[in-house]
Formats: C-alpha cells, sequence, structure tokens
C-alpha cells in the first residue's frame, strides 16, 4: 500500500473532464487499494482519482465507521436522482474549507466494481452526498462550486489566507 499526494485546488487537474475507463487492470486494481490507504489515513469518506492526480473515472467510498464497507467504482453514473439534503461538506483538495450544499438525498448509481461487473445500487443520505461529491470530482467540479458567488468567493479567499499562513 502507498500513501498518495493530494493534489489541492486550485490544481488545474482538479478542473479537467476525465476520461472513463475501458476496463479493470492490476495496475488499477493497486491503484484502488493506495486510494483507499490514502482516503483512510487523511482521514476521508471518499476520494477521487483526479485528487491523486490520475484524470479517470475511479472513486472509492466508504462511509463506515469502522472504514469496512469499501465501495470502487469506475465510469459511476447517477442514473436517478430525488429528494434533497443539506450536507456540511469539506474537501480533502481543501482542507479546512467547510460549507453547506444542497444535493439529491436518494440517488440511483450504476457503474462498474473492481472485479470489473456492473452494478446498480441505490443511496441515500451521507453515502448519496459523498458519492455526488465524488462524480462532482471526476467532471471537474468542486463542492466550492454549489455555493452562490460571495459564499464562494469568501471559501477560496480562506483557502487562500490558509495557504499563505503555512508557507510563512
Ligand atoms: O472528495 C473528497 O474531498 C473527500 C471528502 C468527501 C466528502 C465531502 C463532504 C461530505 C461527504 C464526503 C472527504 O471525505 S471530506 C472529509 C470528511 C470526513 C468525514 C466526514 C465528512 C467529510
Ligand atoms: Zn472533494
Amino acid at each position: 500500500m502507498e500513501k498518495l499526494d493530494i493534489v489541492l485546488y486550485p490544481e488545474a487537474g482538479l478542473r479537467e473532464i476525465c476520461a472513463p475507463i475501458p476496463e479493470m487492470t492490476d495496475d488499477l486494481d493497486k491503484l484502488i487499494d493506495d486510494m483507499f490507504y490514502t482516503m483512510y489515513d487523511a482521514p476521508g469518506i471518499g476520494l477521487a482519482a483526479p485528487q491523486i492526480a490520475v484524470q479517470q473515472r475511479l472513486i472509492v467510498v466508504d462511509i463506515s465507521e469502522s472504514n469496512d464497507q469499501p465501495i470502487a467504482l469506475l465510469n459511476p453514473e447517477i442514473i436517478k436522482s430525488a429528494g434533497t439534503i443539506e450536507w456540511e461538506e469539506g474537501c480533502l483538495s481543501m482542507p479546512g474549507i467547510y460549507a453547506s450544499v444542497t444535493r439529491p438525498s436518494d440517488i440511483l448509481v450504476r457503474g462498474m466494481n473492481r472485479e470489473g461487473k456492473m452494478i446498480e445500487f441505490e443511496a441515500s443520505e451521507l453515502l448519496a452526498v459523498c458519492i455526488q461529491h465524488e462524480i462532482d470530482h471526476l467532471n471537474g467540479k468542486m463542492f466550492i462550486d454549489h455555493l452562490s458567488g460571495l459564499k464562494r468567493a469568501r471559501a477560496i479567499q480562506k483557502f487562500r489566507k490558509s495557504l499563505l499562513q503555512q508557507e510563512s
């Protein structure tokens, strides 16, 4: 297992549309292990491949308390969504910044699992929030993009200030 470096905003790679993955490979299997290791170490409950500078459509998620319910999804898609939920979100690529984001509360997700099998499942509440947050990353979108102009500007300003303080 390897702890990977997490890319920080405003790295350009976080704004790219990631490429679909044609098939599961041994290299991807190792990358998935390293992404889970990096996510648990952060700690976080989700991680998308562009956050470790891999511009491919791959996410890992585990919202369990005991880190024993890992979900890896290649080419994840939201097939259906319903309801609304407001959640105080953060992002491992913008550490220390939190803001309330409203998203659909119930989703039907389709993707390929790490065994190369197409799967489809329903998710709600925090799992739905987390999967949507990660799929946003695959489309070059960050949680701050869901904020109003003023709140987004304040979040970016606060993050930039925290980076400058770390450098001084
Ligand atoms: O993509 C990421 O940056 C990982 C996020 C995913 C996430 C953000 C907001 C709400 C749900 C998931 C990290 O896991 S943020 C850190 C964190 C840790 C525990 C609980 C919630 C957020
Ligand atoms: Zn994030």
